[in-house]
């Protein structure tokens, strides 16, 4: 099966058509032209061609009624009737809105696209997909329009695939710029949806303005802690923010809920440019936070536009997020430098509220609940200085650069395995073109000594491969070998003494002694799950990561992997990932996909893992993972072993003066390179 026709576009012209008709400041960012641009620019990059496109459909009052009053469906059912008079005065009723006569209409269609993105995603049609509609929906309520949003798009679709499919969790991630209130009152007191919304704040100075859109309001009843809202005291937030909140906050949680289907309130405003979010994160996070989120719930990813209002930035971020549907390599995650204060207060706040509710969490910064009441004062420090003018604003253009271009090798993925091997559909057999330089040999005939004459072989055209991924030729690749040790040694060695590969990570499972392979100069980090405790050896470079119960404990490795190995990953920026696994580490087959489909989001999808060749049943998963299919689900996790909780934490605050996408808290002695 051909791989691109799995995500669905869901768009329809009409949606662009209606617009506001009488003055109002709060409202004139909300153009058609949100749409055209975003279409339009799916268009131009031949996305679209690629994404099956399915039809949009009007939602039925049947459909509306799932989250709206009766009442209210039909107040808006007379709005296309009205005089431009009436509608303002019917308008007036609401907050930040606006009707026209033919929004009733287009309102349908959004919630109706929603719903045909549900199906198609629940009926196996496509894997995931993306929906781009107007009028937005995340804001309006029960009985009521407000900031920009008619009919509640996604909660419409969440209450629907609860009651056609009998989808038992949902995640709603909510990464639009404002709180969506009215999603959140829809789901108060449910705990089969946990909605998770981050959302500019500024201790309630932002819109919509409101005491429930902090931290601390997690849920009623049965449904306490199934709602989780981060909110920024800040503006000028960029992807390190965005990204140490997906790692230590939104992926440990969605994993321990495992969601059956993931709606994402896909709002732009978050992106640099916007004028309503005044972040600064550029359109290229959206394909990290779009891959994180795409080996959950079996790959069942809807993404449904919310807010965006930068005509620019706003159809950059839309095509990231459909590429990254799309499977193409993710670009590399640039310049991390670690979240900034407010982000990490924040962080904090929530973390530490939620911890009664989340296992992931049991040791969230060991911070007395009592003094998290004093977070919600506002420091001083939390006053932007300068207050430019609306003038001034608009007069000082933002640049940015445009998002890097995204190319897929030819080749997927390349096995290089002992003769006869068979390679699983979609992958391919390596053979290298030319004969191996013979300096390359002589080398790695030193590094081999003479008793392994025949892993030469193996070694050079390893070597070969690892060219063939940094010249972008082939994309990832797998390696059966004797000894996958003492391949990783060679390999390593190699690495060091060339100028090859800017950066390499290696993450090893296994209880192999494997330091002494590493340099300090930082052009590889490794990082080792074992059941050894190694924690006195470790350096900048070296990680040590210790799983009493081995890799074999599903939630250890999960929650080490989101919470320390992908913030180093992330903040180091390899090229590369060497993924080496021995044969008795024990890890269990979909935690390993979990790890390998992960672990692409770094290094451009430049994923070379190393097995051994008894390893045999391990072949297909893994290449499976490594041709972009997602992991299976790992069913709802347990609590892992508090030993295990208690080093992980040990550890990261060891490290997090060096990594600083490690950081959860603000730190209390501040690390020495911080001025
Ligand atoms: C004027 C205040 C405008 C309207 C906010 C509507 C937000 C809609 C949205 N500066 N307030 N929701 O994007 O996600
Ligand atoms: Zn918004």
């Amino acid at each position: 099966m051909n791989p691109d026709t799995r995500t669905a576009l869901i768009y329809d012209e009409e949606m662009t058509k209606y617009k506001l008709l009488w003055v109002d400041p709060a409202c004139k960012i909300e153009v058609p032209e949100r749409l055209t641009v975003s279409y339009e620019a799916l268009m131009k990059t031949g996305l679209a061609d690629r994404c099956v496109s399915v039809p949009v459909r009007e939602a039925t009052d049947e459909d509306i009624l799932l989250v709206h009053s009766k009442e209210y469906l039909e107040a808006v059912k007379q709005t296309p009737y009205m005089t431009l008079e009436d509608l303002q005065v019917f308008t007036l009723q609401y907050g930040d809105v606006y009707f026209h006569p033919n929004i009733y209409h287009c309102a349908k269609l959004a919630a109706g696209a929603t719903l045909q993105l549900v199906d198609s995603v629940m009926t196996g049609k496509v894997r995931n997909g993306m929906a781009l509609v107007r009028p937005p929906g995340h804001h309006s309520m029960h009985s009521a329009a407000n900031g920009f949003c008619v009919f509640n798009n996604v909660s419409i679709a969440a209450k629907y695939a609860k009651q056609k499919y009998s989808v038992k969790r949902i995640l709603i991630m909510d990464w639009d710029v404002h709180h969506g209130q009215g999603v959140q009152y829809c789901f108060e007191d449910d705990p089969s949806v946990l909605y998770f919304s981050w959302h500019r704040y500024e201790h309630q100075k932002f819109w919509p303005h409101l005491r429930e859109s902090d931290y601390d309001t997690v849920g009623k009843a049965e449904g306490a802690g199934f709602n989780i809202n981060v909110p920024w005291n800040k503006v000028g937030l960029d992807n390190s923010d965005y990204l140490s909140v997906f790692l230590h906050m939104l992926l440990p949680v969605a994993y321990e809920f495992c969601p059956e289907l993931v709606l994402v309130c896909a709002g732009f405003d978050t992106a640099i440019g916007d004028p309503e979010g005044e972040m600064c994160a550029t359109p290229d996070v959206f394909a990290h936070l779009t891959h994180l989120l795409m080996n959950l719930a079996d790959g069942k990813v809807c993404a449904v536009l919310e807010g965006g209002y930068n005509l620019k930035s706003l159809p950059q971020s839309v095509c990231e997020t459909v590429q990254t549907l799309l499977g193409d390599p993710l670009p590399r995650p640039a310049n991390l430098k670690g979240p900034c204060k407010s982000a990490l207060e924040s962080l904090h706040c929530v973390r530490a509220t939620h911890r009664k509710y989340w296992s992931c969490l049991k040791l969230a910064d060991d911070l007395p609940s009592e003094e998290l009441s004093t977070k919600r004062v506002k420091s001083a420090e939390d006053d932007n200085p300068i207050e430019k003018n609306e003038m001034e604003k608009e007069a000082e253009e933002l640049v940015w650069p445009d998002p890097p271009k995204r190319t897929s090798p030819n080749v997927r993925t390349a096995v290089v395995g002992p003769e006869g091997i068979t390679c699983p559909e979609g992958s391919q057999l390596f053979c290298p073109s030319e004969d191996p330089d013979p300096n390359l040999i002589k080398k790695l005939q030193e590094c081999l000594g003479k008793d392994a004459e025949d892993a030469l072989t193996t070694l050079s055209t390893l070597i070969t491969l690892m060219d063939q991924m940094e010249k972008n030729k082939i994309r990832s690749g797998l390696a059966l070998v004797r000894n996958v040790s003492m391949t990783m040694n060679c390999i390593v060695q190699h690495c060091a003494a060339s100028s090859f590969c800017n950066r390499m990570l290696i993450v090893f499972l296994g209880d192999m002694v494997v330091k002494n392979c590493i340099t300090e100069d930082g052009k590889m980090m490794l990082v080792q799950f074992s059941t050894k405790s190694l924690e006195a050896e470790m350096t900048k470079y070296y990680i040590p990561v210790c799983l009493k119960k081995g890799c074999s404990d599903v939630s250890g490795l999960i929650h080490a992997t989101l919470s320390l190995l992908l913030p180093l990953g992330y903040e180091f920026d390899p090229g590369l990932v060497l993924l080496v696994r021995t044969p008795d580490c024990g890890v269990n087959e979909n935690t390993w996909q979990q790890l390998t489909g992960l672990l692409q989001g770094l290094g451009q999808g430049h994923t070379l893992v190393l097995m051994q060749e008894s390893d045999q049943s391990s072949v297909a998963p893994t290449v499976s993972s490594l041709l972009g299919a997602p992991a299976p689900a790992l069913g709802p996790l347990s609590a892992f072993g508090s030993d295990d909780i208690e080093a992980l934490q040990r550890l990261k605050l060891k490290l997090q003066c060096d990594w600083k996408l490690l950081q959860t808290t603000v730190p209390e002695n501040k690390c020495d390179d911080d001025g």
